[in-house]
């Protein structure tokens, strides 16, 4: 707005002394000492100390900044002057203050219960934890993409409206369609199937729904879920290339975010760790591991969160958790060959208590192999037909997985809930703001 070309609070703290700047941002904090009131400004690149002297510019403009509260709106003029004591070592001491809106009492004072931070969940998300969490987010999925964009993968887009289930019917959420009653998508992975035919290595982006109704701190109804699919790719491939991606991801949010990391006091030397190669544990093998840690598993249960908690006990980096039973996984898991009790899947477990991020594996190519795993599980064969035909017309072999994107960031960024992980969580009892 107008005529001032305004400097943003980033630019302020690289430039060198003595300019006299224009800012406008928000009052991150303030108080009045005096003939003098010292304010941090934010903008959404960082955090400068303003401070205004009685004397130093118009009466009125003094005034203004003595009344405005915290989170008023405000335009700035001033000289820059060095200041070690200030944050980020630069300090404006302001020759005009004009307040743009005067806030009202802020809600969030830091004492509220984390219930009470999502009931505000509108306002809290200008605290600098979740301006971070929602900073190193958006790059994860800019690496994600710059990642399989450069391995020759396709970004493909599916619906939302749906008529199957691909991960189990307990956690499907109904909706209305005009006379008819549909799903909202579990997965695109069976509509990710259909396009590597044409395009050989496709990945999309875009919400899953799950209405469970586990209240675990990693559990969302609604998430995001990034999802991969490739042709001629057995699950060793599939799980190598997770390796690389995630390694990839790890060093970058390392040199890319270090003040995001400092902010949500990340040890960013935990993500060093998470270089190739990942360990491979069988299913039968972290059954034993996990009752040697005092868990009373036997064969065929899957891992929860509590289990998987576990399970990631000594870990220091990602794993993977290989040849589950195939009662415990989806229809459309290729049989081991070698063992047609298991499938040849993955799911990557990440360290210091978060467990799964990622679900994966080999699919089912052969039509007749299809076949019978519809009907063991009970499902429609109409339902699937247009899935089935895949293994018409030239099936190959092909694998792929999901990654939970929340979920990721949680683990990137050591939050203790998915909840702090995206700006707004839907789960079993929230969904407001
Ligand atoms: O159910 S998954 O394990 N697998 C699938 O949906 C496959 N059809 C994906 C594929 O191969 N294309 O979910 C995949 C991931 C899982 O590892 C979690 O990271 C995440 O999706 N996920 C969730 N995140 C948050 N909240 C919930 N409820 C949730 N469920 C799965």
């Amino acid at each position: 707005v107008g005529e001032t070309p305004f400097t943003s609070v980033g630019d302020a703290l690289r430039a060198p002394a003595d300019q006299t700047l224009h800012l406008r941002g928000w009052l991150h904090r303030t108080r009045s000492s005096g003939g003098i009131v010292f304010s941090v400004l934010r903008d959404g690149t960082g955090l400068i100390q303003v401070t205004t002297k009685k004397g130093s510019l118009a009466e009125a403009e003094f005034e203004a900044a003595q009344k405005a509260l915290t989170e008023s709106s405000v335009e700035v003029e001033g000289t820059l002057h060095d200041d070690p004591r200030a944050p980020g070592g630069k300090e404006v001491r302001a020759s005009s203050f004009k307040v743009v809106s005067f806030a009202e009492n802020f809600p969030i004072t830091g004492k509220e219960t984390d219930e009470t931070l999502l009931d505000v969940r509108h306002l809290w998300l200008r605290s600098r934890e979740m301006a971070a969490t929602m900073k190193v987010r958006a790059s994860v999925l800019d690496l994600l993409r710059e990642f399989y964009d450069g391995a020759g993968y396709t970004e493909v887009h599916c619906p939302t409206f749906v008529t199957g289930q691909t991960e189990g019917g307990s956690t499907l959420f109904k909706v209305p369609y005009f006379d008819d009653e549909v799903f909202l998508t579990q997965s695109s992975q069976l509509y990710l199937e259909t396009m590597i035919f044409s395009l050989g290595r496709v990945y999309t982006l875009q919400p899953s729904f799950r209405a469970e109704k586990s209240r675990t701190r990693r559990h969302l109804t609604e998430y995001w879920h990034f999802e991969v699919e490739a042709a001629w790719y057995s699950n060793d491939d599939m799980m190598a290339e997770e390796e690389r991606m995630l390694s990839f991801l790890a060093k970058r949010t390392i040199e890319r975010h270090p003040a995001e990391l400092e902010v949500l006091k990340r040890d960013p030397t935990k993500l060093k760790a998470v270089e190739p190669p990942f360990p491979r544990v069988k299913y039968a093998e972290a059954l034993e591991l996990a009752n040697k840690k005092g868990l009373h598993l036997k064969w065929g249960d899957d891992f929860g969160y509590e289990e998987e908690k576990v399970l990631t006990e000594g870990f220091e980096k990602p794993f993977f958790v290989t040849h589950f039973p195939k009662e415990v996984k989806a229809f459309y898991h290729r049989l081991d060959p070698s063992d047609p009790k298991l499938v040849l899947n993955h799911d990557l477990l990440a360290p210091e208590g978060y467990g799964e991020v990622i679900g994966g594996g080999e699919r089912v190519w052969e039509l007749d192999i299809l076949l019978d795993r519809i009907k063991e599980y009970n499902l429609s064969e109409a339902d699937y037909k247009w899935y089935v035909d895949l293994r018409r017309y030239g099936s190959v072999p092909h694998s792929g997985y999901g990654l939970g994107v929340d979920r990721l960031v949680m683990y990137l960024l050591g939050l203790d809930h998915i909840k702090w992980a995206l700006p707004y969580p839907r789960m079993m009892r929230r969904v407001y703001p």
